[in-house]
């Protein structure tokens, strides 16, 4: 394990032993990451609605030829129906123009803005690689306020429903891809799912419930993202709670200047997608997010990789430099120079391994 002696300074909690003391193994590791996603939503995200919800789609619009004439672009509206209702949502795919019967494989970025292409989706770089892409803006599923009427927050609200804005957008997510499924041009075993910052997090939680994402993209995603929390610099448990605390469950609260007492760290939100394929990016001046405490969680989190015998963390026993790229393992980590943002750069990245 790299940074062993920093990891064990800060107190990071075993990934490979059960809440009861027991040893995890290659065999009972599906049990520990269940345990995981378990902890993990009762301590900071919440639960998302027991129940099987059934999604159809509708055209917004007539599909579009697009990036001259390389890609077709689709604007669905996707209603998701469940034992509350309906719940409709916009829903963008993008994907390369292609011969029939041919299949595409495809990132699902949960956005900031209903903008497309944006700022942080370079669509005509993507299709060029020869990948598509699917788009969902965050607010269409839940307002990133705190308030509990809008969206899917109202139709299953709280304290009915324990659970976050976090989770919500990961819910949305895999309401996607239940959609994805009954499409016959997508390989599906290279559907990704990416968000930057807060919904860096968000990627990493969907990863973590849905093992039909294959990869996992975290974006600068920080505190109570990727980031190991016992000690980390910038944003800690106690100011992201007080400025968003909608995107949690009122007990992550509890470890407010606490942090030793959590039971659980970020290493076991990265650990939870093992052993599918996760990248985390980090860049340099994006002191906030903390990347050597983002590279950290991964140096522990890649133990469940190894553990099953995969390439978890190929990287260095030392704590990461801007231009840094270790993505060759199926737990990547890079760090990108410069600010907090979703670039080209973080993308093309993300894309590299998708498409080994
Ligand atoms: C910040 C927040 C970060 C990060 C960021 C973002 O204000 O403190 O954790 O999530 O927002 O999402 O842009």
């Amino acid at each position: 394990m790299y940074l062993k002696e920093e990891l064990e300074r800060r107190g990071v909690p075993a990934l490979l032993k059960f809440e009861d003391g027991r040893e995890v193994t290659a065999d009972n590791w599906e049990e520990r990451r269940l345990e995981l996603v378990d902890i993990l939503s009762r301590e900071e995200y919440g639960y998302m609605p027991d129940e099987k919800f059934k999604v159809s789609a509708a055209e917004a619009a007539k599909p579009a030829r697009d990036c001259a004439g390389k890609a077709v672009t689709e604007r669905l509206t996707l209603t998701v129906s469940g034992s509350k209702g309906d719940f409709s949502f916009p829903l963008l795919i993008c994907t390369p123009a292609k011969k029939p019967g041919s299949k595409c494989p495809l990132v699902l970025l949960i956005n900031f803005r209903p903008d497309f292409p944006d700022k942080y989706l370079p669509a005509e770089e993507i299709i060029d690689r020869g990948v598509g892409v699917a788009m969902i803006y965050y607010n269409d599923i839940a307002l990133d306020k705190n308030e509990w009427e809008s969206g899917i927050a109202g139709i299953y609200p709280r304290p009915e429903y324990s659970w976050s804005k976090i989770t919500m957008w990961a819910w949305a997510a895999s309401r996607c891809m239940d959609y994805f499924e009954t499409r016959n041009d997508i390989d599906f075993e290279r559907i990704g799912v990416a968000g930057h910052s807060r919904l860096g997090k968000t990627a990493l939680w969907c990863g973590a419930n849905d093992t039909r994402f294959k990869y996992v993209f975290a974006n600068n995603s920080g505190c109570s993202g990727d980031a190991i929390t016992r000690c980390k610099r910038g944003e800690t448990v106690e100011i992201i709670y007080r400025a968003f605390p909608f995107w949690f469950v009122p007990k992550y609260n509890e470890y407010a200047g606490r942090e030793q007492d959590m039971p659980f760290d970020q290493h076991f939100v990265v650990a939870a997608s093992a052993p599918r394929v996760v990248v985390c990016g980090a860049a340099e001046e994006d002191i906030w997010a903390d990347p050597e405490s983002q590279y950290l969680s991964c140096c522990a989190a890649s133990q469940a990789w190894e553990l099953l015998g995969e390439k978890g963390l190929i990287g260095v026993d030392r704590y990461p430099e801007p231009g840094d790229i270790f993505t060759k393992g199926k737990l990547g980590f890079f760090m990108r120079p410069h600010a907090h943002y979703f670039s080209r750069y973080d993308w093309n990245r993300y894309l590299d391994r998708l498409l080994i």
